[in-house]
């Protein structure tokens, strides 16, 4: 048995506002379909922030799509959570994923926990947050108490573990239950692979380059997804790099050497196939920053898509760091431009005040501004929000897609929850 196991693809991300960007993740998503019907795998598993948001637009929901039906032409199941990115938390909603049941997507979620493929046990959880690892906890006890009645299980969840990400986690490591063969993670961006359980913990790490944080493990190694042996007694993991089509170049320079040093950079990027992102420190700086910006722009703003330059100025004998993005793009229209397409003025507005007071360091105004907000949008005063109720609600949403429509082609065994209880 052997299957692929990806992550954060965040199909419809337009990193830097920029289109090409959106089209360079799914241009890798298509890579990896292609690579793993060429692997023959068995089945795939997707562990989270399949798209950018939880509320995709047709292109990213059509992107998708298009990797599923082939896919589905090849006969490979795919199993899928909801990462933080495509899930939400208000009242009703349901994830992205859903649209997809009827094309075979198999959707694990707190009411649809868990599957056999084959003799393999396949369970997970969506995304939740540090404020609910409470019920997470609870929830991961049952699973692996159902666990321990299969030979073969893999455990699918979106979750930092304080084990990989020191600052910020929503599990310890030992809240992990260590009777699966196959632990299934995604939300770290990096390729992380570890003995833990009865078997093998991985994180895949995005696709694409999301946030350019990622690029120190980029160069280590590389992007893309694993295909996994299961037959084995412990799991055979195989990592399978996917190129990515463009690169990010990270370069030096020094105001008092600044031609030669452009000069190097276009040697560098002169024939590349498609145009990088370069992102460059000068350092020593002494005159305006932004004549420094128009002399780079004007040398390697053909050859560049995006140039993100951070000045190092030499200022009274001390050195100052300005960071300088693309002038016609600042947070706030970067903000305009995420909530596009939304259709909640509410929201918009939301955000935008929060940008002008966080950014102010007004802590108290903002979250007066939320709880208005959440009175205004949601609740009444006195009430509090509660998550598992919503969580329950969303089941019932999908629950009724599922009665609604069986699934005839699919033989799979679909234990829920409240199947399991009756
Ligand atoms: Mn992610």
């Amino acid at each position: 048995m052997k299957f692929a196991h990806l992550a954060d693809t965040h199909l419809g991300y337009r990193q830097f506002g920029l289109i090409e960007r959106e089209k360079d993740f799914y241009e890798v998503f298509g890579k990896v379909i292609d690579k793993i019907i060429e692997e023959k795998v068995d089945f795939v598993i997707h562990s989270g922030d399949l798209f950018e948001n939880e509320k995709p637009s047709p292109m990213a929901l059509l992107e998708f799509q298009k990797g599923l039906l082939k896919l589905k032409g090849a006969g490979i199941p795919m199993y899928a959570i909801a990462g933080n990115h495509d899930s939400v938390m208000h009242k009703g909603s349901i994830p992205p994923h859903v649209i997809f049941k009827k094309m075979g997507l198999k959707v694990i979620s707190p009411i649809n926990t868990n599957y056999m493929q084959d003799d393999i046990f396949i369970a997970g959880l969506p995304y939740y947050p540090a404020s609910q690892s409470r019920v997470l906890k609870s929830k991961l006890v049952e699973l692996s108490k159902k666990a321990a009645n299969h030979d073969k299980s893999i455990l699918v969840l979106h979750q930092s573990i304080d084990s990989y990400s020191k600052n910020q986690y929503e599990l310890e490591i030992g809240d992990i239950p260590d009777n699966f063969n196959y632990y299934a993670l995604g939300h770290i961006h990096d390729y992380i692979m570890d003995d833990f359980g009865k078997g093998k913990l991985i994180y895949p790490g995005s696709g694409e380059i999301w946030k350019t944080e990622e690029l120190k493990d980029y160069h280590i190694n590389g992007k893309g997804f694993v295909i996994v042996d299961l037959d084995e007694s412990k799991p055979n993991v195989k990592r399978i790099k996917i190129d990515i089509p463009r690169e990010f170049i990270e370069r030096s320079l020094d105001y008092n050497n600044l031609e030669s040093g452009i000069e190097g950079i276009k040697e560098t990027i002169k024939d590349f196939d498609k145009k990088p992102i370069l992102i460059l420190r000068i350092d020593n700086v002494e005159s305006d920053t932004g004549i420094v910006y128009d002399m780079i722009k004007d040398e390697l703003g053909e050859l560049a898509l995006m140039i993100r330059p951070t000045f190092a100025m030499i200022k009274d004998g001390t050195i100052d760091d300005i960071f300088m993005s693309n002038a016609s793009i600042g947070p706030e229209e970067l903000i305009i431009e995420k909530l596009e397409g939304y259709g909640n003025s509410a929201v918009d507005k939301l955000a935008i005040e929060l940008y002008h007071t966080l950014s102010k360091g007004r802590i108290d105004d903002s979250r007066d501004l939320i709880d208005q907000y959440f009175k205004e949008n949601y609740n009444s005063a006195d009430e509090e929000i509660d998550f598992k109720t919503e969580k329950i609600e969303m089941d019932e949403v999908e629950e009724e897609i599922e009665e609604e429509t069986p699934d005839e082609e699919s033989n799979d065994v679909q234990v829920t929850f409240k199947g399991a209880l009756k």
